[in-house]
Protein backbone atom coordinates (compact mmCIF):
# COMPACT_ATOMS: atom_id res chain seq x y z
CA UNK A 1 0.00 0.00 0.00
CA UNK A 2 0.99 3.34 -0.76
CA UNK A 3 0.32 6.05 1.90
CA UNK A 4 0.66 10.04 1.21
CA UNK A 5 0.09 12.26 4.17
CA UNK A 6 0.25 16.40 3.44
CA UNK A 7 0.85 18.22 6.94
CA UNK A 8 2.87 21.45 7.82
CA UNK A 9 4.16 19.22 10.49
CA UNK A 10 5.92 16.69 8.96
CA UNK A 11 8.00 16.01 11.73
CA UNK A 12 5.05 14.97 13.62
CA UNK A 13 4.32 12.18 11.36
CA UNK A 14 8.25 10.77 12.08
CA UNK A 15 6.82 8.17 14.62
CA UNK A 16 5.60 6.04 11.57
CA UNK A 17 9.25 5.34 10.59
CA UNK A 18 9.53 3.27 13.69
CA UNK A 19 8.71 -0.51 14.85
CA UNK A 20 6.45 -1.99 13.34
CA UNK A 21 4.88 0.10 10.66
CA UNK A 22 9.01 0.94 10.31
CA UNK A 23 10.12 -2.61 9.46
CA UNK A 24 6.83 -2.64 6.94
CA UNK A 25 8.33 0.07 5.18
CA UNK A 26 11.67 -1.26 4.57
CA UNK A 27 10.07 -4.39 3.38
CA UNK A 28 8.68 -2.92 0.55
CA UNK A 29 4.87 -4.08 2.24
CA UNK A 30 4.15 -0.03 2.88
CA UNK A 31 5.28 3.26 1.06
CA UNK A 32 4.83 6.39 2.79
CA UNK A 33 5.39 9.45 1.79
CA UNK A 34 5.00 12.66 3.81
CA UNK A 35 4.41 16.09 2.19
CA UNK A 36 5.50 19.42 3.41
CA UNK A 37 2.35 21.73 2.70
CA UNK A 38 4.23 24.50 2.71
CA UNK A 39 6.44 23.48 -0.64
CA UNK A 40 3.26 23.71 -2.11
CA UNK A 41 2.69 27.93 -1.11
CA UNK A 42 4.43 30.63 -3.57
CA UNK A 43 4.77 33.79 -1.23
CA UNK A 44 8.10 34.71 0.05
CA UNK A 45 6.97 33.87 3.89
CA UNK A 46 5.16 30.44 2.58
CA UNK A 47 1.73 31.11 4.01
CA UNK A 48 -0.98 28.54 4.08
CA UNK A 49 -3.77 30.13 6.25
CA UNK A 50 -5.76 33.13 6.47
CA UNK A 51 -8.78 35.07 8.32
CA UNK A 52 -12.33 33.46 7.82
CA UNK A 53 -14.71 35.55 6.05
CA UNK A 54 -17.80 36.40 8.10
CA UNK A 55 -15.86 37.05 10.83
CA UNK A 56 -14.86 34.57 13.93
CA UNK A 57 -12.46 33.21 16.04
CA UNK A 58 -9.15 31.23 14.43
CA UNK A 59 -7.29 30.99 10.85
CA UNK A 60 -8.56 28.72 8.01
CA UNK A 61 -6.16 27.47 5.73
CA UNK A 62 -5.58 28.77 2.03
CA UNK A 63 -6.83 26.91 -0.82
CA UNK A 64 -4.22 27.24 -3.29
CA UNK A 65 -1.46 25.41 -1.35
CA UNK A 66 -3.93 22.59 -1.13
CA UNK A 67 -4.63 22.00 -4.62
CA UNK A 68 -0.83 21.82 -5.68
CA UNK A 69 -0.22 19.33 -2.74
CA UNK A 70 -2.98 17.28 -3.26
CA UNK A 71 -2.52 17.70 -7.46
CA UNK A 72 1.03 16.34 -6.47
CA UNK A 73 -0.13 13.46 -4.41
CA UNK A 74 -2.80 12.21 -7.36
CA UNK A 75 0.18 12.27 -10.18
CA UNK A 76 1.88 10.28 -7.40
CA UNK A 77 -0.62 7.67 -6.69
CA UNK A 78 -1.95 7.53 -10.80
CA UNK A 79 0.94 6.14 -11.45
CA UNK A 80 0.83 3.19 -8.66
CA UNK A 81 -2.82 2.29 -9.02
CA UNK A 82 -2.82 1.98 -12.79
CA UNK A 83 0.84 0.85 -13.64
CA UNK A 84 2.11 0.97 -16.99
CA UNK A 85 -0.53 3.77 -18.54
CA UNK A 86 1.73 6.56 -18.37
CA UNK A 87 0.45 9.86 -17.64
CA UNK A 88 -2.82 9.14 -19.83
CA UNK A 89 -4.92 9.62 -16.90
CA UNK A 90 -3.67 12.10 -15.26
CA UNK A 91 -5.41 14.55 -17.09
CA UNK A 92 -8.72 12.92 -16.33
CA UNK A 93 -9.95 14.49 -13.59
CA UNK A 94 -12.81 11.84 -13.35
CA UNK A 95 -11.34 8.84 -12.60
CA UNK A 96 -13.48 5.56 -12.32
CA UNK A 97 -11.93 4.12 -8.97
CA UNK A 98 -10.75 7.41 -7.60
CA UNK A 99 -8.12 7.01 -4.64
CA UNK A 100 -9.67 7.61 -1.09
CA UNK A 101 -8.83 10.91 0.48
CA UNK A 102 -9.26 10.69 4.37
CA UNK A 103 -9.74 14.23 6.28
CA UNK A 104 -9.00 14.46 9.46
CA UNK A 105 -12.21 16.18 11.34
CA UNK A 106 -14.23 16.09 14.62
CA UNK A 107 -16.99 16.47 12.19
CA UNK A 108 -16.18 13.49 10.34
CA UNK A 109 -17.62 9.55 10.71
CA UNK A 110 -16.07 7.73 13.35
CA UNK A 111 -12.72 5.74 12.92
CA UNK A 112 -13.69 1.94 13.73
CA UNK A 113 -11.70 -1.12 13.37
CA UNK A 114 -14.70 -1.86 10.55
CA UNK A 115 -13.50 1.00 8.88
CA UNK A 116 -9.96 -0.13 9.37
CA UNK A 117 -10.19 -3.17 7.31
CA UNK A 118 -12.14 -1.33 4.54
CA UNK A 119 -9.11 0.84 4.22
CA UNK A 120 -6.43 -1.77 4.57
CA UNK A 121 -8.02 -3.49 1.10
CA UNK A 122 -7.02 0.13 -0.91
CA UNK A 123 -3.77 0.37 -3.12
CA UNK A 124 -3.34 3.76 -2.20
CA UNK A 125 -4.33 6.18 0.70
CA UNK A 126 -4.08 9.96 1.30
CA UNK A 127 -4.61 12.23 4.13
CA UNK A 128 -4.76 16.00 4.87
CA UNK A 129 -4.23 17.13 8.03
CA UNK A 130 -5.77 20.30 8.75
CA UNK A 131 -4.97 22.90 11.33
CA UNK A 132 -6.17 25.76 12.86
CA UNK A 133 -9.75 26.05 12.54
CA UNK A 134 -10.23 23.86 9.42
CA UNK A 135 -9.34 23.57 5.35
CA UNK A 136 -11.54 26.32 3.01
CA UNK A 137 -14.36 24.32 2.35
CA UNK A 138 -13.84 24.61 -1.42
CA UNK A 139 -10.95 22.05 -1.14
CA UNK A 140 -13.63 19.48 -0.28
CA UNK A 141 -15.62 20.34 -3.30
CA UNK A 142 -12.34 20.49 -5.54
CA UNK A 143 -11.38 17.08 -4.16
CA UNK A 144 -14.57 15.47 -4.66
CA UNK A 145 -14.30 14.47 -8.51
CA UNK A 146 -10.74 13.56 -8.44
CA UNK A 147 -10.85 11.56 -4.76
CA UNK A 148 -13.08 9.71 -2.73
CA UNK A 149 -13.33 11.91 0.00
CA UNK A 150 -14.56 10.66 3.89
CA UNK A 151 -13.90 13.22 6.73
CA UNK A 152 -12.90 10.69 9.82
CA UNK A 153 -13.16 11.20 13.14
CA UNK A 154 -11.26 9.66 16.12
CA UNK A 155 -14.09 9.82 17.92
CA UNK A 156 -15.95 12.73 20.41
CA UNK A 157 -13.00 14.81 21.35
CA UNK A 158 -11.15 17.61 19.79
CA UNK A 159 -7.22 17.85 18.73
CA UNK A 160 -5.27 20.71 17.41
CA UNK A 161 -5.05 18.99 14.05
CA UNK A 162 -5.13 16.23 12.45
CA UNK A 163 -1.66 14.70 12.69
CA UNK A 164 -2.08 12.70 15.76
CA UNK A 165 -5.38 11.40 13.93
CA UNK A 166 -3.51 10.36 11.07
CA UNK A 167 -0.75 8.45 13.40
CA UNK A 168 -3.78 6.35 14.99
CA UNK A 169 -5.30 5.71 11.48
CA UNK A 170 -2.14 4.48 9.85
CA UNK A 171 -1.02 2.53 12.21
CA UNK A 172 -4.82 1.08 12.76
CA UNK A 173 -4.61 0.52 8.89
CA UNK A 174 -0.95 -0.59 8.29
CA UNK A 175 -0.74 -3.26 11.06
CA UNK A 176 -3.45 -5.01 9.06
CA UNK A 177 -1.19 -4.97 5.82
CA UNK A 178 -0.55 -9.01 5.40
CA UNK A 179 2.99 -9.31 6.45
CA UNK A 180 3.04 -6.09 9.25
CA UNK A 181 2.07 -8.35 12.15
CA UNK A 182 4.09 -11.63 12.97
CA UNK A 183 1.60 -13.59 13.53
CA UNK A 184 -2.28 -13.32 11.78
CA UNK A 185 -3.80 -14.92 15.27
CA UNK A 186 -2.74 -11.95 17.01
CA UNK A 187 -5.31 -9.95 14.63
CA UNK A 188 -8.01 -12.42 15.57
CA UNK A 189 -7.76 -12.05 18.88
CA UNK A 190 -7.43 -8.87 19.67
CA UNK A 191 -10.73 -6.09 20.69
CA UNK A 192 -13.12 -5.72 18.51
CA UNK A 193 -11.81 -7.89 15.94
CA UNK A 194 -15.23 -9.90 16.73
CA UNK A 195 -17.41 -6.79 17.75
CA UNK A 196 -16.64 -7.49 21.54
CA UNK A 197 -13.21 -6.51 23.76
CA UNK A 198 -10.59 -8.57 24.21
CA UNK A 199 -10.39 -11.07 27.28
CA UNK A 200 -7.51 -10.35 30.35
CA UNK A 201 -4.46 -11.60 29.86
CA UNK A 202 -1.90 -13.21 32.22
CA UNK A 203 1.95 -14.41 32.59
CA UNK A 204 4.52 -16.21 34.57
CA UNK A 205 4.94 -15.89 37.82
CA UNK A 206 0.88 -18.03 38.45
CA UNK A 207 1.19 -16.36 41.84
CA UNK A 208 2.41 -12.42 42.62
CA UNK A 209 1.92 -10.22 45.89
CA UNK A 210 -0.99 -12.64 46.87
CA UNK A 211 -2.94 -12.70 43.36
CA UNK A 212 -3.23 -15.91 41.69
CA UNK A 213 -3.73 -16.10 37.83
CA UNK A 214 -7.28 -18.05 37.17
CA UNK A 215 -7.26 -21.51 37.69
CA UNK A 216 -8.84 -22.67 34.33
CA UNK A 217 -5.56 -20.66 33.00
CA UNK A 218 -3.32 -23.70 34.47
CA UNK A 219 -5.52 -26.40 33.72
CA UNK A 220 -4.73 -27.22 30.15
CA UNK A 221 -8.12 -27.58 29.42
CA UNK A 222 -8.16 -25.88 26.07
CA UNK A 223 -11.88 -26.22 25.89
CA UNK A 224 -12.55 -24.61 29.28
CA UNK A 225 -10.08 -21.71 28.77
CA UNK A 226 -11.93 -20.72 25.04
CA UNK A 227 -15.37 -21.16 27.27
CA UNK A 228 -13.58 -18.86 30.14
CA UNK A 229 -12.57 -16.68 27.50
CA UNK A 230 -15.77 -16.16 25.66
CA UNK A 231 -17.39 -15.56 28.52
CA UNK A 232 -14.99 -12.50 29.87
CA UNK A 233 -15.42 -11.10 27.00
CA UNK A 234 -19.27 -10.79 27.26
CA UNK A 235 -18.93 -9.32 31.01
CA UNK A 236 -16.00 -6.86 30.15
CA UNK A 237 -18.26 -5.67 27.36
CA UNK A 238 -20.96 -5.43 28.90
CA UNK A 239 -19.62 -3.46 31.81
CA UNK A 240 -17.42 -1.43 29.92
CA UNK A 241 -18.98 -0.78 26.75
CA UNK A 242 -22.56 -1.99 27.06
CA UNK A 243 -23.27 -0.06 23.42
CA UNK A 244 -21.46 -2.70 21.59
CA UNK A 245 -24.40 -5.56 22.59
CA UNK A 246 -27.09 -3.55 22.27
CA UNK A 247 -28.89 -5.11 18.77
CA UNK A 248 -26.23 -7.39 17.83
CA UNK A 249 -27.52 -10.62 16.05
CA UNK A 250 -28.06 -13.46 19.30
CA UNK A 251 -27.40 -16.14 17.50
CA UNK A 252 -23.59 -16.04 16.89
CA UNK A 253 -24.00 -16.94 20.66
CA UNK A 254 -24.04 -20.82 22.46
CA UNK A 255 -26.88 -21.22 24.92
CA UNK A 256 -23.82 -20.97 27.84
CA UNK A 257 -23.23 -17.61 26.30
CA UNK A 258 -26.87 -16.31 26.52
CA UNK A 259 -27.05 -17.84 29.80
CA UNK A 260 -24.48 -15.54 30.93
CA UNK A 261 -25.70 -12.47 28.63
CA UNK A 262 -28.83 -12.99 30.71
CA UNK A 263 -26.93 -12.82 33.81
CA UNK A 264 -25.55 -9.38 32.43
CA UNK A 265 -29.12 -7.74 31.71
CA UNK A 266 -29.58 -8.87 28.12
CA UNK A 267 -32.23 -11.10 26.45
CA UNK A 268 -33.19 -11.53 22.84
CA UNK A 269 -35.65 -9.39 21.21
CA UNK A 270 -38.65 -10.56 18.68
CA UNK A 271 -35.90 -9.70 15.85
CA UNK A 272 -33.47 -12.23 17.46
CA UNK A 273 -30.99 -9.31 18.44
CA UNK A 274 -30.04 -8.61 22.01
CA UNK A 275 -31.40 -5.86 24.26
CA UNK A 276 -31.18 -4.60 27.33
CA UNK A 277 -33.72 -6.09 29.52
CL1 LIG B 1 -9.65 13.20 13.10
N1 LIG B 1 -9.13 15.61 14.03
C1 LIG B 1 -9.14 16.55 14.98
N2 LIG B 1 -8.59 17.75 14.73
N3 LIG B 1 -9.70 16.38 16.16
C2 LIG B 1 -10.24 15.19 16.38
C3 LIG B 1 -10.25 14.17 15.46
C4 LIG B 1 -9.67 14.41 14.26
N4 LIG B 1 -10.86 13.10 15.96
C5 LIG B 1 -11.22 13.46 17.18
N5 LIG B 1 -10.85 14.72 17.45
Amino acid sequence: MRIDVVSIFPEYLAPLRLSLLGRAQTDGILELEVHDLREFTSDRHRTVDDTPYGGGAGMVMKPEPWALALEAVLAAQTARRHPGQGDARQGDPRQSDPPTLIVPSPAGEVFTQSLAYELAEEPTLAFACGRYEGIDERVLEWAAPRFRVRPVSLGDYVLNGGEVAVMAMVEAIGRLLPGVVGNPESLVEESHSDGLLEYPVYTKPSSWRGLDVPEVLLSGNHGRIAKWRREQQLRRTASRRPELLEGVDASQFSGGEREVLRELGYGVDDSGRLARA
